[in-house]
């Protein structure tokens, strides 16, 4: 099988709600060496973007959302070793928590900049999904992160990102820890206005930011905050 006709079957993998022959397409990627993120990327995902579109024009209901869900989540499944391993052994480059913000439940994309973030040398710890402000606020006093990356996929939870950095400014624990931004919902313009440190746009952009925050070491240079706009990938 050619890589892009793999590529289409992925995506009518999705489209179906295909669990079983997903998981059976990633472990043919596999077997062809082909990158996860490639195929996540030119098959998996383009599945899931026009599931959204379908749903947003009501040709898909609900059901539909939630079979899409978890054949991608059953091909990452095969994925995340291959991704893991290929950790490095160079040495740690710093602590993330992750999260997708207080009530959202979406936690593909993370799961994905999780991976990534392990595989380029980085602790994650991955607190789930649908934190709360004050879970996150904890977890950055307990756990002393380098960086925090705050996941949103729907408009209404955006905010909750907003809420988080309040409350870490409240806390007094803001300049302890770059905070990073993503998911389907947010743009750069939003990690702007809510004063976050990160915009990444998918999970390689995550990991270029978290690698500029590690090269400019956020704990021993915490004066050094870089715009948003100068570490945008
Ligand atoms: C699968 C899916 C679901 C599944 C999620 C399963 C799961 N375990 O995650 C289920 C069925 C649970 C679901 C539920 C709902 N969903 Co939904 N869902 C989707 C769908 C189809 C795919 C999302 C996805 O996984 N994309 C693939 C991943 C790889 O992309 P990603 O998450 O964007 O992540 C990448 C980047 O954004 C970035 N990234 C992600 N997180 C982070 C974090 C950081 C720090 C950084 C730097 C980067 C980063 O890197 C990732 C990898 O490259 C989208 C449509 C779409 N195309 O996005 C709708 C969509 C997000 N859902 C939507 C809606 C409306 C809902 C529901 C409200 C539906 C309902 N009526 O109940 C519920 C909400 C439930 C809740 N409270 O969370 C809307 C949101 C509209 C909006 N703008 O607000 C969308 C856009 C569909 C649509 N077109 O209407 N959904």
């Amino acid at each position: 099988m050619q890589e892009q006709e793999l590529f289409a079957k992925m995506s009518h993998t999705i489209l179906k709600g295909e669990i079983e022959e997903a998981g059976e397409l990633a472990r043919k990627a596999v077997e062809m060496k082909i990158d996860p993120i490639v195929a996540v990327n030119n098959g998996y995902t383009k599945g899931l973007d026009e599931v959204g579109r379908l749903f947003r024009t009501g040709e898909y209901f609900l059901p539909d959302l939630v079979a899409a869900g978890e054949a991608m989540k059953h091909a990452l499944d095969v994925f995340d070793p291959f991704l893991k391993s290929r950790k490095t052994e160079k040495k740690l480059m710093g602590t993330v928590v992750l999260g997708t913000v207080e009530g959202d439940f979406h936690d593909i994309g993370k799961g994905i900049v999780g991976s990534m973030l392990v595989a380029a040398g980085f602790e994650v710890i991955d607190l789930g999904v649908n934190v709360s402000a004050q879970k996150f606020l904890n977890a950055v006093k307990e756990l002393k992160p380098d960086i925090l990356g705050m996941s949103a996929l729907l408009t209404t939870t955006m905010p909750n990102q907003k809420k988080v950095i309040e409350l870490l400014e409240e806390a007094q624990e803001r300049q302890n820890v770059k905070v990073m931004v993503g998911g389907a919902a947010v743009t750069n313009k939003w990690a702007m206005e809510i004063s976050a440190d990160a915009y990444g746009e998918d999970a390689m952009a995550a990991v270029t930011v978290s690698e500029q925050f590690a090269a400019t070491s956020v704990k021993n240079q915490a004066n050094l905050t870089p715009t948003i706009n100068r570490i945008r990938m």
